[in-house]
């Protein structure tokens, strides 16, 4: 599927995987383009799929992935900013999605992987699992361009309109329980100081 696609559903939407998802999204990338990684299995992956010094790995702060990365694409417009984030992250900061719509970013796209679960911690079941519809909470926090993968083709299609087309926009992809492809380097000052370095701020 190549189209926008309004109508897909977390029930409709193809069972999609993290790492492939991801390494499909960074192939995309140029070296300009900001990418926040969430905390634990969202930044393992987005470290796996090469480090990029305009990479960001959070660690420990819970659904900020969001809200740092809303930071960076309003200090910083000219920038394309992708921000990654699991279902349980962004469901514990969900009013971050109406900052996001309230503040309307044209160079901000949220990516949501929504594996039903708190992974990392043990499984546990997130909300998403009992029926909760992230892409529908963002289109009612005022993301109208808030949309579900329908498989790989329709996910790499929303990262080309976010992209090319002015957001903000919201991308949520259902995805399996795989485990990332590695774990990343937990060295906190170095992940910061390369970081703004790649994205030309004096850390
Ligand atoms: C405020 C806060 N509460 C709890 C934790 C512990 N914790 C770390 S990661 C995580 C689960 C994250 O779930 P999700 O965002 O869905 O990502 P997944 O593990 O499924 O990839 C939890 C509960 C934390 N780091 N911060």
């Amino acid at each position: 599927m190549s189209n926008i696609e309004p109508n897909v559903t977390r029930e409709t939407a193809a069972l999609l995987n993290r790492t492939t998802l991801t390494q499909r999204l960074v192939a995309k990338l140029n070296s300009e383009e900001a990418v926040i990684g969430g905390i634990g299995f969202t930044n393992f992956d987005l470290w796996a799929s090469g480090q990029r010094s305009q990479n960001f790995y959070m660690l420990g702060s819970m659904g900020l992935a969001t809200s740092i990365a809303l930071g960076v694409a309003v200090a910083q417009p000219n920038r394309k900013v992708f921000a990654l984030d699991g279902d349980g992250s962004i469901l514990m900061q969900l009013g971050s999605l109406g900052t996001v719509a309230a503040t309307a970013p044209k160079n901000l796209a949220i990516v949501i992987w929504d594996n039903g679960a708190y992974h990392i911690t043990g499984a546990q079941k997130t909300l998403t699992s009992f029926g909760t519809d992230i892409v529908a909470m963002a289109r009612g926090a005022g993301l109208a361009q808030a949309y579900w993968a329908a498989d790989e083709e329709h996910f790499d299609a929303l990262v080309d309109k976010a992209l090319t087309v002015d957001g903000p926009w919201l991308i949520a992809a259902k995805i399996d329980q795989q485990k990332p492809a590695g774990v990343t380097e937990r060295d906190p000052v170095k992940i910061r100081t390369k970081f703004m370095n790649g994205i030309g701020v004096e850390a």
